[in-house]
């Protein structure tokens, strides 16, 4: 059986990847830092109760910041294959602890890599970098591929192009299996609440459940590869299963603005925006009500133990749902907020994922709309679930605006 050792194991693709090689056979050991609440949630329907037989899913304290820990884990597993998947992922964030995102996201790839090293592990084990679409930054080619030159435009970008080049340096100074997935933007529904493909289809829901009035965002103009995550991982394994380590863009070969993500989300719920006015002051504003295709169903909630209104949301009342919670033609439903503005920005990503499609066989499953759906209809589901709290009576927190 494969051993494979995963560092951001609660992350987005931490959680997809561990479930991915669980179905193939893996015995899987996550990496999990220390917090002081649980932030377990995407991967406890892996866990196993470590004292039942054939348990094949584990988890360990570790920080990508602590050499000494990394060093201990890797010997104590004897992995097969290492994903380095944890960083200080978010772009914003890099700006305002720019040490930090450096320390865990350079410095800790060489540390993983330097751990591979001192355990004399080089000749056998394979290790996957999670580089970064955020390294072409301000783009010097479109479509971006693996020969185009980097300009990385923000720390999380610098570091990450750290990450980048001692992964290539220790592939060709100690012969490693070491491979670096170049990876455009990938959402899903377990996507981190403060990333904009998230925050705007939670958004879209808790408005449409009138357990939020608006949306505030940075620059609409923005445009993003977006792909779904379970696509994506599966690209990183198929980069491990090669004869020779390489370096290799993945990608969906299509960009779409933000802009252009709020109106499909927004159209998920039956719900036209016009966009009015310029620059800060631009406003998305609904222009028409018709039926939904995002409607949680009153089956839908039963399954997950959400009781169904009396009035179950189907197709055609949907109209008057909304009237019902208060949302009509004519509303402001997003804003600008310029706190949301990057000192630098990634204007436009495009990736070139040929190389991937040529040598791995790999292609995007999932497409853009599908992905907007699947996230609109959890996060109605999940804003329901505050709904009916909000209904009987409870408390319900808004901290939607991150
Ligand atoms: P994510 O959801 O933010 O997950 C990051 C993971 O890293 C979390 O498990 C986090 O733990 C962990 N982590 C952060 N700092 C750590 C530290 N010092 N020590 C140990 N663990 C630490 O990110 P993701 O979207 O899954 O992305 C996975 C990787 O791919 C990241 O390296 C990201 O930079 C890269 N990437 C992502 C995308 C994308 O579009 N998603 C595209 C290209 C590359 P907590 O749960 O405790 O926070
Ligand atoms: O969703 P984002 O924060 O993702 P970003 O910056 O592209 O980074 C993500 O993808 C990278 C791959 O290219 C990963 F390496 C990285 O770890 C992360 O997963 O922002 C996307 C775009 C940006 O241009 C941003 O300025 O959306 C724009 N945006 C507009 N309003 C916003 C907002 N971004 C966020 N987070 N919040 C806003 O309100």
């Amino acid at each position: 059986m494969k051993r494979a050792l995963v560092t951001g194991i609660t992350g987005q693709d931490g959680a997809y990847l561990a479930e991915f090689l669980l179905g193939k056979g893996y015995e899987v050991h996550g990496i999990k830092r220390r917090s002081s609440s649980l932030n377990t949630g995407r991967v406890d329907h892996l866990y196993q109760d470590p004292h039942e037989r054939n348990v094949r899913f584990f988890m360990h304290y570790g920080d990508l910041t602590d050499a000494t820990n990394l060093i201990r884990i890797v010997q104590e597993v004897q992995p097969d294959e290492i994903y380095n998947l944890a960083a200080q992922s978010h772009v914003m964030v890099s700006f305002e602890t720019a040490e930090y995102t450096a320390n865990a996201d350079a410095l800790g790839t060489l540390r993983l890599l330097e751990a591979i090293r001192i355990l004399d592990m080089a000749d056998h084990v394979r290790f996957y970098q999670a580089s970064t679409s955020e390294l072409f930054g301000k783009v010097q080619t479109v479509p971006q591929n693996e020969k185009t030159p980097f300009y990385p435009r923000s720390p999380y970008g610098v570091a990450k192009l750290y990450g980048y080049w001692i992964c290539v340096n220790y592939r060709e100074a100690y012969n490693m299996f070491a491979c670096n997935g170049i990876l455009f933007n990938h959402e899903s529904p377990i996507r981190g609440e403060t990333f904009v493909s998230r925050k705007i289809t939670r958004a879209v829901a808790r408005i449409k459940l009138g357990l939020q009035k608006r949306l505030y965002l940075g620059n609409l103009d923005a445009k993003r590869d977006w792909g779904h995550a379970k696509d994506f991982v599966r690209a990183m394994w198929l980069m491990l299963q090669q004869k020779k380590p390489d370096d290799y863009v993945v990608a969906t070969g299509e960009s779409h603005s933000v802009r252009e993500f709020v109106d499909l989300a927004f159209r998920e719920i039956g719900a036209e925006i016009q966009w009015k006015g310029k620059g800060v002051k631009e406003v998305g504003v609904i222009s028409k009500i018709s039926g939904q295709r995002s409607a949680v169903s009153g089956r839908e909630k039963k399954s997950i133990g959400v009781a169904a209104r009396p009035r179950s949301l189907k197709s055609a009342e949907f109209a008057s749902d909304f009237s019902e919670r208060a949302l009509r033609a004519g509303d402001v439903v997003v804003e600008i907020d310029p706190r949301y503005f990057r000192p630098t920005e990634v204007d436009e990503l495009l990736g070139d994922a040929s190389k991937a499609r040529r040598v791995l066989g790999w292609e995007p499953r999932i497409s853009f709309e599908e992905m907007i759906s699947t996230m609109v209809k959890a996060d109605l589901e999940e804003a329901s679930r505050d709904q009916l709290c909000k209904d009987s009576g409870y408390r319900v927190l808004n901290y939607s605006n991150e």
